[in-house]
């Protein structure tokens, strides 16, 4: 990754209180006493695409993934919820983090099984089956968690707006560079590298770069075609940020130029895409939203596109909603908004899509730091030392005092830059134990967390909280450590400096 830096954002994290909240909601609006979700199964005969948005349901509740058969079960006592796993894995986070959360063998969940009895909703992935044996409120848990995945919240608006900000960084990477590129495989190198280098975890869906006549192509994902001198090219990308995904497309000229029919195409379905925006607020529907759109484009004598409009965004890039395209949107939705021209004839594809957050006023474009203006575009490609614009990611409009009231969402901020040209040379130098990994500190920023407990430049962490950080993902592992960490209780963090290893205590505020 050579000497890039990145700064760890951890300001932005679910704490384990959203996932408690949400389960109590479940109880509240349910009035039963037990629900058993039964863990999505990867290993099962199931469809991957199958396991997924099971798998979706189940993170949103409890804030982990099991890759192996389980149950949780809860129950609602008089004094709160009892938690209980019965797995024979333990989930990747620490699940002891979890208030009142207890583990147990997967065997012993028969005999839970029988006590349980037709008191409990039974949950297994939304779907009904033989074990269901309350369809009917199986059914409608499922539905609740699908009304509150729709409506995000302020944590979950964090998470989607930062990995939209790497995404857009992204983009404008490939037009600063476009012009030295040669082939669509560079242009996706380039993206997955930014992902990287920015801490996004995985990508949230296959890179979309179609150059030329490929562009025409929906879900082209062969990317491997050398790039057209003066075509288009459609790129539609998106990351994963914590389990959350975004989803964004920029059409470029690979001659930093667009000229003729493509100019006019370009214009037309950029126009198209803000009529859409002109109607977009509480109120609304999708169906309403593409009826502009389409109506815009044969005004200017374009056909529509052979796709829908928009989708909903969260954990998945076309995410569960319970709005669909007739029901009215509401405040705290995310959309893209993504009119398209395709043309065999013409050789080339466009395709402009955006991020929106709906807000009781309108919406916030959340993608707006990738150019999307042909003069914008023109300039970063043909200038790449330029700055456009929209070329800043946004600072997203929810302020810290709107974040901090709410309990769900409570800030992490840790505050270190962190040194991504380490190699495994330099982490076998700190001769570790086997399979230890370390994280390096470039910097570390003035007033934070990390400054306060006395964190250094050049200092290599080897463990958060008593927990190791692992060889092969250091930063993920740091990540999801300091994202679990309880607010208010004092933590260790043993580091490495100019060769020995001390312990340091930290406090995240309250
Ligand atoms: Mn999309």
């Amino acid at each position: 990754m050579g000497n890039l830096t990145l700064i760890i954002v951890c300001s932005f994290f679910q704490d384990a209180d959203e996932f408690i909240q949400r389960q109590e909601y479940l109880f509240e609006k349910l009035k039963v006493d037990s629900i058993v979700f039964k863990a999505p199964n990867m290993e099962s005969g199931e469809t991957q695409e199958d396991n997924l948005v099971k798998g979706y349901h189940f993170y949103y509740i409890f804030g982990f993934d099991l890759n192996s058969e389980g149950y949780v079960v809860l129950k609602k006592g008089e004094k709160g919820i009892t938690r209980t796993l019965y797995s024979d894995e333990m989930p990747s986070i620490l699940i002891t983090k979890m208030q009142g959360f207890k583990k147990k063998k997967l065997k012993d969940y028969k005999s839970i099984e029988e006590k349980l009895g037709n008191d409990a909703v039974y949950w297994e992935h939304g779907s009904s089956s033989e074990k269901n044996k309350s369809s009917e409120q199986s059914a409608r848990l499922n539905r609740l968690i699908t009304a509150m995945r729709t409506i995000k919240s302020p944590a979950e608006i964090a998470l989607i707006q930062k990995a939209t900000d790497i995404t857009c960084n992204a983009h404008n990477q490939v037009m600063k560079k476009v012009s030295k590129l040669k082939t669509e495989q560079e242009i996706e190198k380039l993206i997955l590298n930014t992902y990287a280098a920015e801490g996004a975890q995985d990508i949230g869906f296959s890179c979309i770069v179609g150059s030329g006549v490929n562009g025409v192509t929906l879900h082209y994902m062969d990317n491997n075609s050398n790039l057209p001198d003066d075509s288009l090219v459609v790129i539609d990308i998106g990351c994963k940020y914590n389990n959350y995904v975004t989803d964004v497309t920029r059409t470029i000229p690979t001659g930093g130029k667009f000229s003729g029919k493509m100019k006019k195409a370009y214009e037309a379905v950029l126009g198209a895409q803000k009529e859409a925006e002109k109607r977009l607020k509480p109120g609304v529907t999708l169906a309403q939203l593409q009826e502009v759109s389409v109506r815009y484009l044969k005004e200017q004598n374009f056909p529509p596109f052979p796709h829908g409009l928009s989708h909903h965004v969260g954990l998945a890039v076309h995410d569960d909603n319970n709005t669909g395209y007739m029901k009215p949107l509401k405040a705290g939705m995310v959309i893209t908004i993504e009119p398209g021209y395709y043309s065999k004839k013409d050789g080339f594809g466009i395709r402009i899509e955006d991020m929106y957050l709906v807000t009781e006023s309108g919406f916030i474009r959340m993608s707006e730091s990738a150019p999307r203006e042909i003069d914008q575009i023109e300039k970063l490609i043909t200038t790449p030392d330029s700055v456009v614009a929209a070329n800043e990611p946004r600072k997203f409009d929810i302020d810290d005092k709107e974040l901090d009231a709410q309990p769900s969402s409570k800030r992490r901020t840790f505050g270190i830059n962190v040194d991504t040209s380490v190699t495994d040379e330099d982490i076998d130098s700190l001769k570790l134990e086997q399979n230890a990994g370390a994280v390096k500190v470039e910097s570390v920023v003035p007033g934070s967390v990390a400054d306060k407990c006395g964190i250094e430049d050049g200092d290599y962490i080897i463990n958060f909280d008593g927990k190791d950080i692992g060889r092969d993902s250091s930063y993920e592992d740091l990540v999801s450590l300091i994202q679990t960490a309880k607010a208010g209780t004092e933590i260790k963090i043993v580091v490495i400096r100019n060769g020995k290893s001390m312990t340091l205590n930290a406090k995240f505020e309250k």
